[in-house]
């Protein structure tokens, strides 16, 4: 069974969804229909209704989260105005495509991967395989992220969030 409450004028509305869905093991559709609970948010419309495709942002955000704030450091304790959100950064060579010794330029192909934790963000819809958890640009813009610019690079690279 599900309730949902809205009425700002102090009177109440009452959608009852009674259904014979496996609480555990079945996702209940808005219009009733039972899908495997596998099913929702997969990507694919499993309710008639498309319902088990609703509401699959991954990130909720806390009504206080502001989107060009770091987060704060994740030890309370040693956290003051002046601590920075520690952020791994890494650099994994994937292939030196070629070395010019009279221009000293040196031409790789790189992936940089940049870490952190954000205890301000909560997650919701998480799945089993970690591939299906890629969030999506829409909420990656929503998110705040390290800026970085790699100077020495021929277009001055910059970082970004790979979204798919
Ligand atoms: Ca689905």
């Amino acid at each position: 069974m599900q309730v949902n409450y809205d009425g700002s004028d102090g009177t109440r509305e009452l959608a009852l969804n009674i259904n014979s869905c496996d609480d555990f093991n079945e996702y209940n559709c808005r219009d009733g229909g039972c899908v495997d609970i596998a099913s929702r948010c997969d990507g694919r419309n499993d309710c008639r209704d498309d319902s088990d495709e609703e509401d699959c942002d991954k990130i909720v955000l806390e009504p206080s989260y502001r989107l060009h704030f770091p987060p704060n450091p994740e030890d309370e304790e040693d956290f003051c105005r002046d601590t920075k959100a520690e952020i791994v950064f890494s650099v994994d060579v994937i292939d030196i495509l070629g070395v010019d010794e009279v221009e000293s330029i040196i031409s790789i192909q790189y992936r940089v991967a940049l870490e952190w934790t954000d205890g301000r963000l909560s997650f919701r819809n998480l799945r089993a395989a970690s591939h299906m958890n890629t969030i999506s640009g829409e909420e990656a813009a929503k998110i705040w992220y390290p800026r970085i610019v790699l100077h020495n690079t021929e277009k001055m690279e910059e970082s970004k969030v790979l979204v798919t």
